[in-house]
């Protein structure tokens, strides 16, 4: 049998957006590898995403559309038709509109990060109706904002650049498992003699390989960047000439970080005073010195100041100079799309709908506020098993009086709810277009194989939806519901500089822009500076320059412990929990526990353990492997709650309380206590 290859993107919410190469044998598609020719890619697949092939043949695909027939939350479905599910959800979804379009909201987040099967049709399609917004917040707005209110925008330096560096700071990220194509240049530089710097409060394998490891306490990542720069003032490391041509507020920060000598940092750190102040010399004189950020640190209450307070220190020191110097969160505003193409927020008219925070759900769905959610269509998300306080989340869900929609490849917790699950196509089944958050290439993926089953992808889906709305209202016959997903994926780089011919060919596109973003100043703010003091912040009413906030939950007698639960290297997120290789190396959900809390509870490493507070209490096994620091455990991972030994995941113990800047979960600012399990 004669094999073909098609080139395709990695879906996943990963910065590195890798380029697939899948080959087809007979219609089967026998392998997912990385793209050679691709650069970032350099034809290497994280673990994940090489079982792409064993995720997509799995045996538990849902293959047909399912109606409910058990009550909410038992899994218990029937086969139906489509045209049965698609007809029925139409007429109950227009029998809400009539009276109250709010009461109807879509929710996904980055379960694909393509443009086109993550916010093209499903867009047009809700704006159309008039459903409520969503805010997605879930994951990165925190950052996002701080990094706006500072720089503009989500800019930064250009991943590969830190080939170059000779101090990398590696700062709430455990780029082996979220970042590897990042670390692999972090390697390059290290062998060309870089010194690494892991900021985390987890010894993750990433801190096992870094020169440093400052092992903070979760939340306090601001008062060590405040530390540290009143070592870059007290030993003058500054760039004087930088500070006065590119940024705002020097004075102002300069008072405030003057407060914040490195004993005190110590103490709100947990941290050994030589560490920070040996940091604050290496960074005040080594050039050029990188900062890779990622989200890790920004989920607490104060992550939007904390990201705000680290950005300020390459300005300081100059770093933005050199090419290898800088910071990098994320680069998506480089992005060439048309979101507003694909989304068409015409479509609403003089309509104002209200915005549902994601992070709030379970809050949302329990108002009992006019006007109730009564109708829910998720895709491209498992809230359920990822929002926090989930026991408010699954009550919500569970409400016998909310009509719920799932789109999914699985039976996932929140499937496990739904009146009707559509099935999915994976990625390998649909076309898609792909932008970056850690590169800034632009990628085209391809369909490899025909649909599993009978599948279909959420474009289409929502194409054949939106025909059968047009039996109860003629606006849903427009053209721009029957665009193809081919043509979706011309339209988000119609007008851009990305040559489409050439995605279809090479499968990538890179953009072509200035080596060093900053080098000369011209950050994207109104005031074209870097904005250490932010007036549009203080226009909201948050505090314009960058401080340290406690976290909400600061460990008691009662809930002595700091919980933080970053992700799992063989998941992503709750997605590939289900197969079984790569299950198989997470093992089971686990809390790791510092040998000396373990011993004071009495608990040896394997032993089952509850990890309670007053929201909830979630059973898993302790994993006493010198990973947590004192004070601190880690429950790794976002597995599926009815994997869970007593039917929960770590969400049981997150709060709804959301963040300082960017309306986020503060899912790593979480107090609880644990005992051996009786
Ligand atoms: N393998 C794998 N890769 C992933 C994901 C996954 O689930 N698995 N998730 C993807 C997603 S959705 C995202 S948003 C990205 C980024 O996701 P991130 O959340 O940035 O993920 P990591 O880089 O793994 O982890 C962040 C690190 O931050 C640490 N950390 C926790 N609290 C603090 C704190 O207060 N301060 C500091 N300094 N560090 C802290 C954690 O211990 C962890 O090692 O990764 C993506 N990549
Ligand atoms: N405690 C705790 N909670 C967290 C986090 C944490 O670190 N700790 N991380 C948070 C972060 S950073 C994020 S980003 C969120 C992630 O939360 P989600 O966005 O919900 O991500 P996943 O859990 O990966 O679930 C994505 C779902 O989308 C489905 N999917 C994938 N592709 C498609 C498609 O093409 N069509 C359809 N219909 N479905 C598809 C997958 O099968 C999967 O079930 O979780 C957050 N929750
Ligand atoms: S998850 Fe990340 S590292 Fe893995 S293939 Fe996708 S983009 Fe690459
Ligand atoms: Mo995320």
């Amino acid at each position: 049998m004669t094999a073909t290859t098609v080139l395709g993107a990695c879906p996943h919410d990963c910065p590195d957006t890798c380029a697939l190469v899948t080959t087809v044998e007979g219609g089967v598609a026998t392998k997912v590898q990385g793209n050679a020719n691709h650069p970032m890619t350099g034809g290497v697949l994280c673990a994940k995403v090489s079982k792409y092939a064993e995720r997509t043949y799995h045996p538990e695909r849902v293959r047909t559309p399912l109606k409910r027939i058990g009550p909410k939350g038992s899994g218990q479905f029937t086969p139906v038709s489509w045209d049965e599910a698609l007809s029925d959800i139409a007429q109950r979804l227009h029998a809400i509109a009539q009276r109250q379009p709010e009461a109807i909201l879509p929710y996904s987040y980055a379960g694909t990060m393509g443009l086109v099967q993550g916010e093209s049709m499903d867009r047009r399609f809700f704006h159309q109706l008039g459903a409520s917004l969503l805010d997605r917040t879930i994951c990165a707005s925190a950052g996002s904002e701080a990094l706006l209110h500072t720089y503009g925008g989500k800019l930064g330096m250009h991943v590969q650049f830190f080939a170059e560096s000779k101090l990398i700071l590696i700062w709430g990220s455990n780029s082996i498992g979220s970042n590897l194509h990042f670390w692999r240049i972090a390697q390059e530089a290290k062998r060309h003699g870089a010194k690494l710097v892991c900021i985390d409060p987890r010894k993750s394998e990433t801190a096992d390989k870094c020169h440093e490891h400052l092992q903070l306490l979760p939340g306090t990542d601001a008062a060590l960047a405040l530390a540290l720069m009143h070592e870059l003032i007290v030993h003058d490391w500054l760039d004087h000439d930088y500070i006065a041509q590119h940024t705002q507020g020097w004075d102002a920060l300069k008072a405030r970080a003057l407060q914040w000598p490195p004993e005190r940092a110590a103490q709100v750190c947990g941290l050994p005073m030589a560490q920070i102040t040996q940091l604050a010399r290496d960074y005040g004189t080594t050039r050029p010195a990188a900062i890779r950020l990622n989200y890790g640190m920004q989920r607490t209450r104060g992550g939007g100041n904390a990201v705000r307070a680290i950005a300020c220190l390459p300005a300081l020191v100059g770093a933005w100079r050199h090419r290898a110097g800088g910071l990098l969160l994320s680069t998506s505003s480089n992005a060439p799309v048309q979101r507003a193409r694909l989304h068409m927020p015409q479509l609403l008219g003089q309509r104002r709908p209200r915005t549902i925070n994601m992070s709030t759900i379970g809050n949302a769905l329990l108002d009992t506020q006019a006007p109730r959610i009564e109708a829910l269509v998720v895709y491209n998300s498992n809230p359920v098993a990822v929002a926090p306080e989930s026991a408010q989340v699954a009550a919500g869900f569970a409400r016998e009086d909310l009509f719920t929609v799932v789109l999914e490849h699985f039976l996932t917790d929140t499937a496990d709810y739904a009146d009707y699950v559509l099935p999915a196509t994976t990625q390998l089944e649909h076309w898609d277009i792909h932008t970056s958050y850690g590169h800034t290439d632009v990628l085209l993926n391809q369909p490899a194989i025909a649909p599993v089953g009978q599948a279909k992808s959420n474009t289409q889906i929502f194409r054949e939806l939106a025909a059968h709305m047009a039996r109860y209202d003629a606006a849903f016959t427009a053209p721009h519901f029957h665009d193809r997903d081919e043509d979706l994926c011309r339209q988000a780089v119609e007008g851009s500089s990305i040559d489409f011919a050439q995605l279809l060919q090479h499968g990538f596109a890179q953009q072509s822009l200035p080596d060093a973003p900053f080098a000369q100043g011209g950050f994207a703010t109104p005031s074209g500076k870097c904005e250490f003091y932010s007036p549009a912040l203080e226009k909201m009413g948050i505090n314009p320059l960058p401080d340290y906030l406690s976290n909400y939950e600061m460990q008691s007698e009662r809930y002595p412990l700091a919980m933080i639960s970053p992700p799992a290297r063989n998941f992503l997120n709750s997605t590939f929990v289900n197969v079984k290789t790569l299950r198989h190396i997470e093992g089971r959900p686990e809390l790791e526990i510092h040998p000396a809390d373990a011993v004071a509870r009495d608990i040896a490493d394997g032993d089952l353990v509850r990890v309670f507070n007053a929201r909830g209490a979630h059973v898993c096994h302790a994993a006493v492997n010198g990973r947590a620091r004192q004070g601190v455990v880690v429950g790794l991972g976002i597995w599926w709650r009815k994997d869970g030994a007593n039917g929960t995941n770590v969400n049981e113990l997150t709060h709804q309380q959301l963040t300082d800047i960017g309306r986020a979960p503060a899912f790593y600012d979480c107090a609880v206590q644990v005992e051996r399990q009786p």
